[in-house]
């Protein structure tokens, strides 16, 4: 069999970026799937993620999400010049130059974080934009209704307003990661679920059905399966099901070109998030804490099937957004939580050619840029850049 410099298991959010990056760099890289993303068993479907920088989990995540920004608009321009065309359905209908704005996979919408007024989740943002010297403003609840008259926030609430962040188009951004990293030579092959990785001298086998796959050396970025590839390592990932909803932008106001995408913190276990209604799609809510865990290898109930989910997000809308409209489609996706929401990133303790990167924990897209560039150089340089320091095995522990 052919050997490779590197394989990835698992083409999603971390492994379609940190494959193209493996092969710009002009490794032999080989990216396997055991579905074809983008898809929907995973956690990159939905259309959209929030793009934002004001972290409170420490500052690595601040120094993350601005290299992920940077790869943001890197990979966008990238993708216009080596793909030509964006491969979505709508954008086949014309060129770059005829409709540009057809071609975006970063839209900065700007963010806000919505609190009252004793908000601590606020306040731990705020601090961390001057600490880390993010841009940001504060708004109370009368400038809020100035800026965003179709926001309705009870009184005394508070924001705090990014202007740097925004929306990605993540089954796009997933589409032009796998193009692009076979444009740069890599080899793609979907529905080849890995059931076995092993580590022979100085290279390790990868065993996909009765195809063995040889490489220097491997990440698994399998999401919700990561466990099952590294049981030795007894990694606290587990999946979890959430359900998002479109409710129709009736009146316009809500489109991504007068509405930013929003959090809005109702207590330290209870926060909504949503994008805004981007070419007519609708206004996209979702619960960060409400779900059910999930078996992975089970596909995830359709919207609607789990009790009270569509009324739950329905009445936040309606009081929140009292200009939506129906509620259009709705959508069930897969988190891959970790305990305290750190992501674990890291190369095998015992398998020196084994790296790994996961626990996205619902929040972990918008650093995919970030994570792919820097765990690929790590793979092929051999240093972990400081970043990564935080996401390592002993400290999430
Ligand atoms: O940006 O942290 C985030 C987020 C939480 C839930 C969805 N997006």
């Amino acid at each position: 069999s052919r050997l490779y410099d590197c394989i990835v298991i698992g083409a999603g959010s971390f492994g379609a970026s940190a494959g193209m990056h493996l092969a710009r760099e002009g490794a032999r890289v080989l990216l396997l799937d055991m579905f074809h993303p983008p898809h929907g068993r995973g956690s990159h479907h939905g259309d959209t993620r929030i793009f934002r920088t004001a972290y409170t989990m420490g500052s690595a995540y601040v120094c993350l999400a601005e290299r992920a920004r940077v790869g943001w608009l890197h990979l966008e321009e990238e993708a216009r010049r080596h793909l030509g065309l964006m491969p979505d359905a709508a954008n086949r209908a014309g060129s770059a130059d005829e409709q540009p704005e057809l071609f975006k996979l970063f839209l900065p919408t700007g963010v806000i974080s919505v609190g009252d007024a004793h908000s601590e989740a606020l306040a731990n943002k705020e601090a961390s934009c001057v600490a880390n010297g993010v841009a940001y403003e504060r708004w109370d609840d009368r400038e809020t209704k100035r800026r965003l008259p179709a926001l309705y926030v009870p009184a005394h609430s508070e924001v705090l307003y990014e202007p740097e962040g925004g929306v990605l188009f993540s089954e796009r951004i997933i589409e032009s990661y796998l193009k692009l990293a076979e444009a740069y030579g890599a080899e793609w092959k979907p529905n080849h679920p890995v059931q076995r990785i092993a580590t022979v001298g100085n290279a390790v086998e990868v065993w996909s059905g009765n195809e063995r796959f040889v490489a220097s050396k491997v990440l698994v970025t399998t999401g919700a399966w990561l466990p099952r590839l590294l049981p030795s390592l007894g990694l606290p990932v587990q999946a979890e099901r959430r359900a998002v909803a479109w409710f129709e932008d009736t009146s316009g106001s809500y489109s991504a070109e007068r509405f930013p995408a929003f959090i809005v913190h109702q207590s330290t276990d209870s926060e909504y998030y949503g994008l805004p209604s981007v070419r007519g799609s609708g206004i996209k809510i979702g619960h960060h804490q409400q779900g059910q865990p999930w078996n992975p290898d089970e596909e995830v109930a359709p919207f609607g099937s789990c009790s009270g989910e569509e009324r739950l997000l329905s009445e936040f809308t309606a009081q929140s957004f009292p200009e939506a409209g129906r509620c259009m489609r709705g959508a069930a996706c897969m988190y891959e939580m970790t305990p305290s929401e750190h992501f674990i990133i890291d190369r095998h303790p015992d398998e020196p050619a084994v790296w790994f990167a996961g626990g996205g924990s619902g929040h972990g897209f918008k650093f995919a840029s970030a994570i792919g560039e820097t765990v690929s150089r790590w793979m092929l340089h051999g240093k972990r850049e400081p970043e990564l320091e935080t996401f390592s095995l002993v400290c999430t522990r």
